[in-house]
């Protein structure tokens, strides 16, 4: 499907050597991040001459963008940028979820067609996104429309043994994965602590193991269903990902990304997947994820309804960029809080900053761009880029007027490394 528009991303620079004006480029240090599956910061960097690839799991497309969804989509985008600050090209990859159990009992909650429900979402997933000045996918792929990559992938992994049929329904034995838990690290019992909420059925009759999952649903009543050589049914949700991911960037990608609620079972079972599938190695470099956003001490989430919606925030007149920033004051790994307090105080650094920027003349830039792109190497430190930036911003708006042009610097610094636009 169609993705959104992307911002052009200039390449950050030094202040040049003829009086104010913008000179060579800086490139970035090579990017570390923390990986779930080791559990440890690890660089990570394309192989020689490639794309750095890089799929992360998009919405399901039954409510409007939360800030949780906001602070982990903004998250990946400073992935993508640092990435780019060091000189690699980005292949980027994200799907929408447009058919699944929680989207199909919202519609029929509500009596609207589910597949009217899931454009308008999407939609309005799409402006946000560009509000809030996001990179867009290269790939923006529906559940419906990877139909043929999931059944492709089915069929793949029943020639390998890993399939079995209960009540019409294909199920993925997780033991033909020797490598099973790599991503999580969790034991057995973590996992059948969380699974059944986390969309797993563990006490289903008829399993081989109570953490195996579905690969393909049989046709239910009242429910959409396409004909495929798999029988007539709608594809699960861990091969959804494992097979677009699959089908754009291949294996051993450089990131599979999400909030931390994806990493068991969501993105275990989809790597477990994929590498039986194709036995060449792990199905992605890194496991990367980001913490989970809450409201009134609880994860913000759809089924719970305590949510603060970007676009509600937008339609208010809120500035997207002071929303931005607001996410941004938060470690992406953090578990943390929204208030209301955050915007309040993210606007006026925003006021302040661009104040700072404004002036012809302004504090020494040279050290502030190297350390914010070191920050944003180093495990994605949007938090400690944002404090240097503040305290550029603090020292120019108290009268430091040492270099003739320092605004423009700070403002494709800030764009290219931060998304923000002063
Ligand atoms: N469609 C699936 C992924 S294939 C899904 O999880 N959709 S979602 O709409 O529930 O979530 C979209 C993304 O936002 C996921 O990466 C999820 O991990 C992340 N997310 C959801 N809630 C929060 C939250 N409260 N804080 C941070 N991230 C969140
Ligand atoms: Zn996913």
């Amino acid at each position: 499907m169609r993705a959104w528009t992307s911002p052009v991303v200039p390449a950050p620079s030094r202040r040049g050597s003829v009086g104010g004006s913008i000179g060579g480029t800086v490139r970035g240090p090579e990017v570390r991040l923390h990986n779930s599956g080791s559990g440890t910061v690890e660089e990570v960097t394309p192989v020689a001459g490639g794309a750095a690839r890089m799929y992360v799991c998009g919405i399901t497309p039954y409510d409007a963008t939360h800030m949780g969804h906001a602070a982990t989509y903004v998250a990946f985008d400073l992935l993508n940028r640092a990435w780019r600050s060091a000189g690699h090209d980005v292949r980027y990859v994200q799907n929408v979820t447009d058919v699944d159990d929680p989207l199909l009992e919202r519609a029929n909650a509500t009596g609207e067609d589910w597949v009217a429900l899931a454009e308008r979402e999407t939609q309005l997933f799409r402006d946000d996104m560009e509000a809030l000045r996001v990179l867009a996918p290269d790939n923006y792929v529906g559940a419906v429309e990877a139909i043929p990559l999931v059944v492709e992938m089915v069929e793949r992994l029943k020639q390998t043994g890993s399939v079995y049929d209960v009540d019409g329904d294909l199920y993925f034995s997780v033991h033909s994965d020797p490598s099973f838990g790599g991503v999580s690290g969790w034991d057995r019992d973590q996992m059948m602590a969380i699974f059944a909420d986390r969309g797993g059925d563990p006490d289903r009759p008829g399993k081989k193991d109570p953490l195996d999952c579905l690969l393909w649903q049989g046709e239910r009543p009242g429910e959409p269903a396409w004909d495929t050589s798999l029988g007539r049914g709608r594809p699960g949700w861990h091969i959804e990902c494992s097979s677009i991911a699959r089908e754009h960037l291949g294996r051993a990608i450089d990131v599979q990304g999400g909030g931390s609620d994806l990493v068991f079972p969501h993105h275990e079972m989809s790597a477990s997947e994929a590498q039986v599938a194709d036995p060449a190695g792990p199905f992605a470099r890194a496991y990367v994820h980001a913490g989970m956003v809450a409201l009134d001490g609880e994860k913000m989430s759809k089924s719970k309804g305590n949510l603060v919606l970007v676009s509600k925030l937008r339609l208010a007149g809120t500035d997207p960029m002071a929303i931005r920033l607001a996410l941004l004051g938060h470690h992406y790994r953090s578990d943390w809080e929204w208030f209301d307090s955050d915007l309040i105080e993210a606007t006026a650094l925003l006021a302040s900053i661009r104040e700072a920027v404004a002036r012809p003349t302004g504090a020494p830039t040279s050290g502030t761009v190297t350390d914010v792109l070191a920050d944003l190497a180093n495990d994605l430190d949007a938090p400690s880029a944002v404090r240097r930036i503040q305290q550029w911003a603090g020292t120019t708006n108290d009268g430091d007027t040492a270099e003739a042009g320092a605004g423009a610097v700070i403002r494709v610094l800030a764009d290219a490394a931060l998304g923000i636009r002063l």
